[in-house]
């Protein structure tokens, strides 16, 4: 007769198999331009105003400018990391947090201490474009401080995905700017967008600025998400509970009696 050890290892069994890890997306794949230790992937430090191109090219994704909208990086133009709070060079103007480059009440923590901006205030200068080494099905990310003016006038960006021939796949437009930024929602906060598409065929990821503003325009860049929509990652795999481990126990003492019984 089958020892309730031998019962027991093929619950064991069971059980190892079926936590199986799936992390096939992880955490991982979050871009958040804070550096570890001072560093990026790449081992290069982490230094304000600094060009931001392969350095996360580990988790598949290079960073660029696309000026000419062909879908390809151009030479010579690269976005910008940017230090949270006043510097030589402001990303964004706050008023909701009391300084350039600065969160607004409950947002510090999200945007951290880097984020990423355009090459300068030029509209034209600040199209990003993230292209992938192979294809993804889905991102997210996050355009922060998306601010109305006077008269009228607002920022707007237009998200595009881009297929395997870098012409626009899918596109997302953002909410325009809103006035007085004092109460605006956008005002020093993020505004998350998202692609989550049938099959992998997202090549590229471009920013492209629809706002109708004259000049001084900023990008201010956080929380990419290369494969994934944050927040959807598959969850590991639940351990049985005590009562189908029993329920297993079971399940072992029948079938051995129905065995013997044959
Ligand atoms: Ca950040
Ligand atoms: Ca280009
Ligand atoms: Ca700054
Ligand atoms: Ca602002």
């Amino acid at each position: 007769m089958a020892t309730i050890k031998q019962i027991l290892m093929g619950i064991t069994v069971a059980t190892s198999v079926s936590v199986l890890p799936n992390h096939s997306v992880s955490a991982a794949s979050l871009i958040n331009f804070e550096p570890v230790d001072g560093k990026f992937p790449d081992g290069s430090l982490a230094v304000d105003n600094m060009p931001i191109t392969d350095q996360f090219s580990s988790l598949g994704v290079t960073f660029g400018i696309d000026r000419n909208l062909d879908g390809l990086p151009d030479a010579g133009l690269f976005p910008l990391l940017e230090a949270v709070g006043p510097d030589s060079v402001a990303g964004f103007q706050s008023t909701k947090g009391g300084g350039n480059d600065t969160a607004a009440p409950g947002f510090e923590e999200r945007l951290g201490s880097f984020f990423l901006q355009g090459f300068s205030k030029e509209a034209n200068d600040i199209s990003l474009l993230i292209s992938y080494n192979s294809p993804t099905k889905a991102a997210s990310g996050e355009i922060w401080d998306i601010d109305g003016r006077p008269g009228g006038r607002f920022e707007q960006w237009e998200v595009q995905a881009l297929g395997s021939d870098l012409s626009v796949i899918d596109s997302i437009v953002s909410p325009a700017g809103t006035f007085p930024l004092e109460t605006a929602p956008l005002e020093a906060s993020p505004w998350f967008w998202s692609f989550d598409r049938p099959q992998k065929d997202i090549h590229a990821i471009r920013l492209v600025y629809t706002g109708n503003t004259n000049g001084l325009v900023g990008l201010a860049f956080d929380n990419f998400s290369a494969l994934a929509v944050e927040g959807s990652e598959p969850e590991p795999t639940p351990v049985p509970e005590p009562t189908s481990a029993i329920g297993l126990l079971i399940f072992g003492a029948v079938a051995y009696r129905f065995r013997k019984g044959k």
